[in-house]
């Protein structure tokens, strides 16, 4: 699906601001018909932020199911022949939406966009509608996360999941109205090449009605260096700027089909593993950087512009390179600007916490579910999760940011259960885009020997908490552990990458420690530094992506102060002391490797 972007034949109408909204205790609203008037009783709630953390009263934060939001919007004037579209970045996790009393779309997958013509039911120009939202927050073992629910002793509802992250719900991302002629753009791809110093831009374009279809490709100044006419050709670029890590140069694809212009932003580069080394631009790369969360106060899971820059200024300032975009798709926002910016991303779906031996971190045992099964993570599941990996690289396919497609995040993948569920889906992963690397995240209890899908993908990806869950406080065993787990992998797998996308201690920012156990600043200091050490002994690992950028709020639990302790910053954006020493490291490899 296209960013939506204003040119000289669309215009673009933000409908961010403050709405009307109510949380549906009873989850009776679609019963009651709330979408045929004004809300009963309503508050009010912006868009975008998650509802959770803005409310006051627990049973509300807490609520699980309905959200009801609604306002006004008006159909622009100067409509004539175009098509008005209804926009949203993401409502998580699915959403019913109605303009006046006419339901117009449904959309399941909380972390990515969706979009519906209205023209027909919206009105004429310049009159208002009433716009309704339902959204759902809940989470069953068919939804991509998956969760289930559990009525707790007084009757009510309780959400469950297996991921370490809170469930964070409402509408996240930016609502837009935007016009389009009724011939336009539908769709683009674009795939570049490298031959000695010209870059190659090889384009396909899908227009919805008969217009015909010629292009322009402008350099980062407006300059045009190459045009086409067809809805597929092979433009060539002499002397091109090459997109590179740290050196985010973008051309732009000016598509016209009939009446319509649409821009599509391009970064001529190439990425391809070859042997164990993550090649761009035939250059190896080593991923310094985090897994992230999109994870802010009071806002929760919204995007915001403010946090977005101040998160990249950081991780530029610490020397960082790359990022996971754990555990579920970004904002389009960061996306673009992680082109600009010239940040290299794996980009992962929203499929965390199929697996029941995990919870928060820690592997809970006493579990008697299977992860998979009829009852449990089923076939339902897995077309859910197919569904979240198409869309997700259809979303993200022409960002030159994005270098491998991350399918899951810690499955259960050593049992002949999860081969079943993965086989199936890596192969979907590879039709959508031929030409990135996929892989998953591995978890710490599938070892080399038991783990079961790894040939499925091209690199080796891997969250290892030795000398925090395991090993704890044992700095010696826990990197004895850790190469021994490295030499089982490059034994049972040579040839493959490894990455490490999570490692890193919880820490209690100014909790000081003389013997520098674990949860203090020292500890945090000393277990990073022993998996640095570890990695440089290793030319097979090609990344070391820590957990977590920032502190991030979770379900309350014994191994959770008020969240997730592993950032490098605190929640508020502080530098905890270990983010200096990291980033002298990173610094310094940063002087060494170029970007
Ligand atoms: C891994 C998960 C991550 C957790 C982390 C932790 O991938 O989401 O937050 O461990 O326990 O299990 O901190």
């Amino acid at each position: 699906m296209l960013t939506v972007r204003e040119t000289s034949s669309r215009n673009v109408f933000v409908l961010d601001g403050v709405w009307d909204f109510k949380v549906d205790d009873q989850n009776s609203g679609i019963n009651d018909r709330w979408f045929t008037g004004p809300l009963p009783d309503s508050q009010t709630m912006a868009v975008p932020a998650s509802f959770n953390d803005v409310v006051t009263c627990t049973e509300a934060r807490d609520h699980v199911g309905y959200l009801w939001y609604q306002r006004e919007a008006r159909v622009p004037r100067g409509l004539g022949e175009d098509r008005l579209v209804l926009r949203f970045g993401s409502a998580t996790h699915s959403a019913i939406v109605w303009v006046n009393d006419t339901e117009v779309t449904r959309h399941e997958g909380g972390y990515l966009p969706f979009e519906v013509d209205i023209t027909d039911v919206s009105g004429s120009e310049g009159e208002t509608f009433r716009l309704t939202v339902c959204v759902d927050n809940r989470l069953s073992w068919e939804t991509i996360p998956p969760g289930y629910m559990k009525k707790d002793s007084t009757g009510r509802e309780r959400q469950f999941y297996y991921h370490d992250f809170y469930n964070y719900a409402g509408i996240h991302r930016s609502v837009k109205l935007y016009t389009r002629p009724a011939d336009h753009v539908e769709n683009v791809t674009v795939v570049t090449e490298i031959e000695g110093t010209t870059g190659i831009v090889n384009y396909e374009v899908v227009v919805a009605g008969g217009a015909d279809v010629s292009v322009r490709l402008l350099d980062a100044s407006g300059q045009q260096v190459a045009e086409a006419s067809g809805a597929k050709g092979r433009l060539s670029v002499p002397n091109a700027h090459f997109w590179a890590p740290g050196d985010g140069y973008l051309y732009t694809l000016e598509i016209h089909a009939g009446e319509d212009v649409y821009p599509q932003t391009v970064g001529i580069r190439t990425v391809e593993v070859r042997g164990t080394e993550l090649l761009i631009n035939g250059k190896p790369f080593y991923f310094r950087g985090y897994g992230r969360h999109e994870d802010n106060i009071v806002r929760g899971k919204a995007h915001d512009n403010v946090m977005m820059i101040h998160d990249f200024e950081l991780m530029k300032w610490q020397g960082a390179n790359s990022f996971r975009t754990s555990h579920y798709p970004y904002a389009e926002e960061v996306m673009d600007y992680a082109d600009r910016e010239g940040f290299v991303v794996i980009d992962e779906t929203s499929a965390v916490g199929l697996n029941v031996g995990i919870g928060g971190g820690i592997a809970t045992a006493e579990n008697k579910l299977k992860t998979f099964s009829p009852e449990t993570c089923n076939e339902r599941t897995q077309a859910a999760h197919r569904r979240e990996i198409e869309k997700l690289i259809a979303r993200d396919k022409n960002h030159p940011c994005v270098v491998i497609w991350s399918i899951a995040n810690e499955p259960e993948s050593f049992t002949e259960e999860s081969r079943e569920y993965f086989a199936p889906l890596a192969e979907a992963a590879r039709k959508a885009d031929p030409t990135r690397p996929v892989g998953y995240v591995n978890v710490m209890l599938a070892t080399p020997d038991n783990e079961k899908i790894t040939d499925l993908f091209d690199v080796i990806m891997l969250n290892r908490y030795n000398g925090w869950y395991v090993q704890t406080g044992n700095l010696a065993d826990a990197e004895a552990a850790l190469r021994t787990e490295i030499d089982g992998w490059l034994k049972n797998y040579p040839g493959k990458p490894i990455i490490f996308t999570e490692y890193g201690p919880d820490t209690m920012n100014g909790n000081a420690d003389l013997y520098r156990r674990p949860w203090s600043q020292e500890y945090q200091i000393d277990m990073l530094a022993m998996f640095h050490k570890v990695f440089d002994s290793y030319p097979e690992v090609i990344g070391e992506q820590m957990w977590n950028f920032a502190d991030f709020s979770t379900v309350p639990g014994i191994m959770r102060v008020g969240g997730n302790k592993k950032g490098m910053f605190t929640r508020d954006r502080n530098p905890k002391p270990a983010a200096y020493a990291v980033r002298e490291r990173w610094l310094r490899m940063r002087e060494e490797l170029g970007f």
